[in-house]
């Protein structure tokens, strides 16, 4: 899985970046700062099941504080975008092949209302410009992408009377697009049957369902800290009452962070409080009491965390599954529920045994719920946070 975080430049995507995932990237308040794509991994956060099994848990990847388990995502910072950069402007449309491979969307935006378009310094600056012309230019891109071979491949799909939704997915799977995904847009935009016969218009607005459908979005409303966010934001939710927004300070996200691991804090990331451990300077205690007071008091937390959970359980409809023997929860090592996947939310157990072998799946006999020693079939549906032990032949 691969959350993709897109804007204009100077909103804060990079300390958004290195506030998930800790890696040293470069942050400034000029246009451009980043040029070549970072990538890193970031956690979504699970409420890990060894507290209910009265144990401790020593993950393989990721890791658990307070039986919090931090599980791995893979996330993508880029150059910023501005308008017509899917015709090349700004640092152009080679990045956004960077993007390519995401599966859902951070659209950063500058709650701040204090850089232009460009990411320069402005003042009452409307942010829901932003959003408009960022959605703009992504349908721009998806629309360049499908142009190039609309002609000839709407002709032939209708001569060869291939399913249409089956060959737009194999056209289109550089941008992973899947076919349901393309099934859904059909059934939504009202387009006539015959793909060859769409005008432009018709030929737009499926790009554009087709860019929605395949990565949806949330809206992170950066710089909450900021004394302009509150009248920003509601304008934002006045003129958008139908996306996902959500509050975020990146920036917050990143001293605490660095705070914990610097061991001053205790800090749980997501959490709406920490607690002081280490020697702080004055400088240090008045930068995290503001903290504490402009962002954690009024929102209930930072929003990284939050919006790292949102896109992946809420948006995309992730679970989290734990592997788990019925009788043992340690592996051959002594690591106690070592492991944590995330699986699309419809899988069923017989999907889960071929996401850890393909030998297990070939070869499944049953399940066993650890929790309760229920066997379940292969058909048996996921719940997120199922800890499930596969038995084969
Ligand atoms: N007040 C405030 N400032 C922030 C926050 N997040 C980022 N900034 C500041 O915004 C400026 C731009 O941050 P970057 O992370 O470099 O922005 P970017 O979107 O990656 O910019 P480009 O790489 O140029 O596209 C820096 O001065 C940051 O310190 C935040 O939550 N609050
Ligand atoms: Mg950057």
């Amino acid at each position: 899985m691969l959350i993709g975080l897109v804007g204009k430049p100077s909103v804060g995507k990079s300390t958004f970046f290195k506030a998930a995932t800790l890696a040293e990237v470069e942050i400034a308040s000029y246009p451009f700062t980043t040029i070549k794509a970072n990538h890193g991994v970031g956690y979504v956060k699970v409420d890990c099941i060894d507290k209910e099994f009265n144990v401790q848990c020593n993950p393989n990847h990721g890791f658990c504080i307070d039986h919090k388990r931090f599980v791995p995502v893979e996330l993508m910072d880029v150059a910023g975008l501005v308008p017509g950069a899917s015709e090349g402007k700004g640092l152009g449309n080679q990045f956004l092949d960077d993007l390519r491979q995401a599966d859902v969307f951070l659209h950063i935006v500058d709650v701040s209302g204090e850089t232009d378009v460009e990411g320069k310094p402005t003042e009452n600056y409307d942010v829901s410009k932003d959003v408009i012309f960022l959605e703009d230019e992504l349908d721009k891109w998806f629309l360049g992408i499908l142009m190039k071979v609309w002609k000839g491949f709407a002709r032939k799909v209708e001569m060869e009377k291939s399913k249409f939704s089956e060959a737009v997915a194999k056209q289109f799977s550089g941008l992973k697009v899947d076919e349901e995904q393309v099934k859904i847009v059909l059934r939504k935009a009202n387009l006539p049957e015959r793909a060859s016969t769409w005008n432009d218009e018709q030929i737009k607005e499926f790009a554009s369902e087709l860019r929605k459908q395949s990565k949806p979005m949330i809206i992170v409303v950066n710089k909450c800290d900021h004394p302009n966010a509150k009248k920003n934001m509601d304008k934002l939710e006045k003129d958008f009452p139908d996306k996902l927004i959500y509050p975020c300070s990146a920036d917050s996200e990143l001293a605490l962070r660095e705070a914990a691991k610097a061991e001053l804090i205790d800090y749980i990331p997501g959490n709406g409080s920490f607690s002081i451990k280490g020697d702080l300077t004055e400088k240090q205690k008045i930068a995290l009491e503001n903290i504490q007071k402009k962002v954690l008091d009024v929102y209930g937390g930072t929003g990284v965390q939050e919006v790292l959970n949102l896109a992946v359980f809420e948006l995309l409809k992730y679970i989290a599954i734990f592997p788990a023997g019925a009788t043992k929860l340690a592996d051959s090592k002594g690591r106690v529920l070592p492991d944590c996947f995330l699986l699309p939310g419809d899988s069923t157990a017989l999907d889960f045994a071929y996401y850890l072998h393909t030998d297990f799946g070939k070869n499944f006999i049953k399940a066993i719920d650890a929790r309760t020693k229920k066997i379940l079939g292969k058909d048996y549906k996921l719940k997120h946070r199922d800890a499930l032990e596969i038995v084969t032949r």
